[in-house]
């Protein structure tokens, strides 16, 4: 069977690990709002779709409170190392802000790998299934920069909503609890259509070849890019 490696990298709260569980199918990578401590121990989960075997890693976000950006960029590395065959496809998660995080992510990445490789995944979109808003969403991120502008035309960018779906009820109160359950179950099916919708973009943009990172990339490199921005 063949295998594609997708990599999920961003800024904290931004929606990395929720991705994750609905590109899956799962609930194993741990969600949480951003000021509560994310993602420590990276995770890879592997599923099949249309006889493809994807594995999808979810890494620390840049902006963690607990570590460095150092040690999020060589965690980074340390989990495309662990995807011994190379990346099929980055996708770089952002909620509409594009923190200056996100950029700092875009361009290591960039130093490390060359080409069109990464997909900008535009989180907490509830138009997403509507073309026009998301193409008036693009225009206005063209709009905010020039150096955001740059990464937005180098890169393919896709919208989703992926809303919580275990909202919890007040207690004791039973009108609420029937109103919560229809929220959640609205949510999964926002959730299940951001799924295709992000499984028919990575069915086209997943080629055969995988990205490798140069096997003598460096420690002092990562800080030299660092310092850059
Ligand atoms: N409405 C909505 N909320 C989201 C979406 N993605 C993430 N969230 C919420 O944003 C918060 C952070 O999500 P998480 O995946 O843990 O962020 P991470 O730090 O990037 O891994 C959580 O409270 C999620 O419920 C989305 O697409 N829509
Ligand atoms: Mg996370």
């Amino acid at each position: 069977m063949d295998n594609r490696n997708v990599l999920v990298v961003g800024g904290t709260g931004c929606g990395k690990s929720v991705l994750c569980n609905v590109l899956t199918g799962t609930d194993e990578f741990k969600e949480g709002n951003y000021t509560v401590s994310e993602t420590q121990n990276i995770q890879i989960r592997s599923f099949d779709w249309k006889e493809i075997k994807y594995s999808v890693a979810d890494t620390v976000g840049i902006g963690n409170i607990n570590l460095t950006t150092k040690e999020v960029l060589s965690s980074i590395i340390e989990k495309i190392n662990s995807m011994s065959e190379g990346i099929s496809q980055v996708l770089l998660v952002t909620d509409g802000r594009f923190l200056k995080e996100e950029i700092e992510i875009y361009d290591f990445l960039k130093e490390i790998f060359k080409g069109g490789f990464v997909t900008i995944v535009r989180t907490k979109f509830a138009s997403f299934q509507n073309k026009d808003e998301c193409e008036k969403d693009i225009k206005a991120m063209l709009d905010v920069n020039k150096k955001i502008a740059k990464i937005v035309k180098s890169c393919k960018v896709i919208h989703v909503d992926n809303p919580p779906i275990d909202i919890k009820a007040y207690e004791n109160n039973s009108d609420d609890d029937e109103d919560v359950v229809t929220i959640n179950r609205i949510n999964a099916k926002s959730r299940n259509k951001s799924r295709e919708k992000l499984l028919s973009h990575l069915e086209q943009v997943c080629q055969d070849d995988k990205l490798k990172m140069g096997k003598k990339f460096s420690f002092s490199k990562i800080v030299k890019i660092i310092k850059k921005n």
